[in-house]
């Protein structure tokens, strides 16, 4: 019977510490993150990643360890990075495009939140845009060839346009009789030696001639007052905010409005030239400490929800931002 019981206690003791030995082997998992697409020819800087805890933004395909049943919050960011293209410099933006790997929530939604309760392996897949120059930067004239310029203007008109502006074809930031004399050159094949092409067609109309020449003149003599046929349409962003709660701590979207990178946490309105190429991103937000609520937000825009838009304002358009209680 003694024996019997030393064996009982003998189990016992070894099943203890055989379950100490499990509980100590899964007190930890480590978290990897893995970022598509990474081309390291360009930069090794891509898209960030928000970690909470430890509230930080971490190395990319990088390992993280942490103790069993810790809840993260993470956010995917944006990334940009300067480059050289063939008319000057540009600029790659990196833009949330989805979650994939062990990610357990919606993979369209920039952050969330994991609990570490295995190994987990999450990918960011991230949308590469390009923004280069189209066209070589407009030439300006050559200071140091003095003697060479085009005679100096006696009479400056009672109107002047913005330097490198529309009708100055010599850059010296008046308009006057010099350029359209100057036109009128380059229209008969003289080849000015001071002449900034883009200036030059004021009418818009796609090539450059006497026309040219003629408004210009008529602007020098003040008949007119601007070039009309290029002024350039301006249109509105109306931005609708929907659900933010200012009771809410730290009920704080982080979406964003790109130009002019505002942040947005109430209706705003922008107004852009035609063609400006307006971003709308979310960073996520940080969720405060467990048990109070806090808001996060996305887009919705032109019936499409989303986290990253960019899109060309060539008319009136309008975005809304969503917020949601957690
Ligand atoms: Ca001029
Ligand atoms: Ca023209």
């Amino acid at each position: 019977m003694k024996k019997i019981r030393n064996l009982i206690i003998f189990s016992l003791i070894i099943t203890f510490f055989a379950n100490i030995n499990f509980v100590y082997c899964q007190t930890e998992y480590n978290l990897t993150i893995q970022v598509k697409p990474y081309d390291p020819s360009v930069s090794d800087v891509r898209g960030a990643v928000w970690i909470n805890p430890p509230r930080t933004t971490v190395e990319l395909d990088t390992q993280l360890t942490f103790e069993a049943g810790t809840q993260l919050y993470i956010s995917a960011g944006v990334a940009t990075v300067d480059i050289m293209c063939s008319y000057g410099e540009g600029i790659i933006y990196y833009t949330f495009a989805s979650w994939g790997g062990d990610w357990p929530n919606d993979v369209n939604e920039s952050s969330g939140s994991i609990v570490m309760d295995s190994d987990k392996t999450l990918i960011v897949y991230y949308n590469e845009e390009r923004n280069c120059p189209t066209a070589p930067p407009a030439e300006t004239p050559d200071i140091t060839s003095a003697p060479t310029s085009p005679p100096t203007p006696i009479v400056t008109p009672a109107s002047t346009n913005p330097p490198d502006q529309l009708g100055d074809a010599n850059g010296d930031t008046v308009i006057n009789i010099v350029d359209a004399l100057l036109i009128a050159q380059y229209y008969v094949g003289l080849e000015p030696e001071y002449f900034i092409l883009p200036n030059v067609d004021v009418n818009c109309d796609g090539s450059i001639d006497i026309l040219d020449a003629l408004l210009v003149a008529q602007f020098y003599v003040e008949l007119i007052s601007e070039f009309s046929g290029c002024t350039q349409n301006e249109y509105t962003l109306t931005v609708e905010v929907e659900g933010r709660d200012p009771n809410i701590p730290n009920s704080d979207g982080m979406v964003f409005i790109d130009p002019p990178n505002d942040h947005i946490v109430a209706a705003a309105s922008y107004t852009y030239e035609e063609g400006t190429v307006v971003r709308a991103y979310s960073l996520g937000s940080t969720p405060p400490p467990p048990g109070l609520l806090w808001q996060s937000a996305s887009f919705e825009f032109e019936g499409v929800a989303g986290s990253t838009f960019s899109f060309v304002m060539d008319r009136d358009r309008v975005i809304k931002v969503i917020f949601r209680t957690y």
